[in-house]
C-alpha cells in the first residue's frame, strides 16, 4: 500500500449502537470488520482517524431544541464513548464534531482534533490522498464525510461491509451509497480489500 492512504472511522459510539439512545440495530456488527482494517492500517503505520459526535447538552440538533434527533453523544457521557469493542490504537487521531449548538456537523470534515485542527489539514499535512471510510451511519455521517472528502480532492473508498445506516425511510442507506458512488467514491468489501492488498 502506498503511504498516501488513511483510515477514517466515523462515529462508532455507544449511542449509535444497540442499547444506545439512537441505536442502529446492527450498528455493532461492523466493529469486527473495522477492527481488521485497523490492524491492517496499524501494521503499515498508516494514519487511523476516528471521528465522534461530541454534543453539548443543548443543541439545535436535538428534538427538544428544534432538531430531529433524540439526545445522543453528549460530550463526556457514556453514550458518547467509542464502543468498547472498537480496538483503536493509542496512535489513533480523535476528531470531534457537533460542539457548536447551531451546527448539525454530520461530516467528519467539520471535526477538530484536540489541537483544534480540521481533518482536512491533518490529512494534507500527512500527504494523504486516499481515504478509506467506514462507520455509522451510512445515510448521515458516513455519507456527509464521504461527499466532503471527495469535494476536498481525496480519492475515497467506502468500506461496504463496515457501514450501517439509520434508515428512517427504508432505502435511505442504499440511496446514500448510490449518492457516494455517483460522486466518485468506490466501494470495497473486506474480502476484496484483503485480496487486493497481499501481506
Ligand atoms: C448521526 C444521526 C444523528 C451519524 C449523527 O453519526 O450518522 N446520525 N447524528
Amino acid at each position: 500500500m502506498r503511504q498516501s492512504e488513511a483510515l477514517l472511522i466515523v462515529d462508532i459510539q455507544n449511542d449509535f449502537c444497540p442499547g444506545g439512545s439512537l441505536g442502529i440495530p446492527n450498528g455493532d456488527v461492523i466493529i469486527p470488520v473495522i477492527n481488521q482494517y485497523i490492524k491492517f492500517f496499524s501494521a503499515k503505520k498508516l494514519p487511523i482517524i476516528a471521528s465522534r459526535d461530541w454534543h453539548p447538552e443543548e443543541t439545535g440538533h436535538f428534538k427538544q431544541f428544534g432538531g430531529i434527533w433524540p439526545v445522543h453523544c453528549v460530550r463526556r457521557t457514556r453514550g458518547a464513548r467509542f464502543h468498547p469493542d472498537l480496538q483503536l490504537p493509542d496512535s489513533a487521531i480523535i476528531v470531534s464534531k457537533g460542539m457548536d449548538p447551531a451546527e448539525e456537523s454530520y461530516s467528519a470534515f467539520q471535526a477538530l482534533d484536540k489541537r483544534k485542527r480540521r481533518l482536512v489539514s491533518i490529512l494534507r499535512k500527512q500527504r494523504i490522498t486516499h481515504v478509506f471510510i467506514g462507520g455509522l451511519a451510512t445515510d448521515y455521517c458516513v455519507k456527509a464525510s464521504v461527499l466532503d472528502a471527495i469535494k476536498s480532492g481525496f480519492a475515497v473508498t467506502v468500506l461496504a461491509d463496515a457501514v450501517q445506516g439509520v434508515d428512517i425511510r427504508p432505502g435511505d442507506s442504499r440511496k446514500a451509497l448510490a449518492a457516494m458512488t455517483d460522486a466518485g467514491a468506490v466501494t470495497i468489501t473486506l474480502a476484496e480489500f484483503k485480496s487486493g492488498h497481499k501481506h
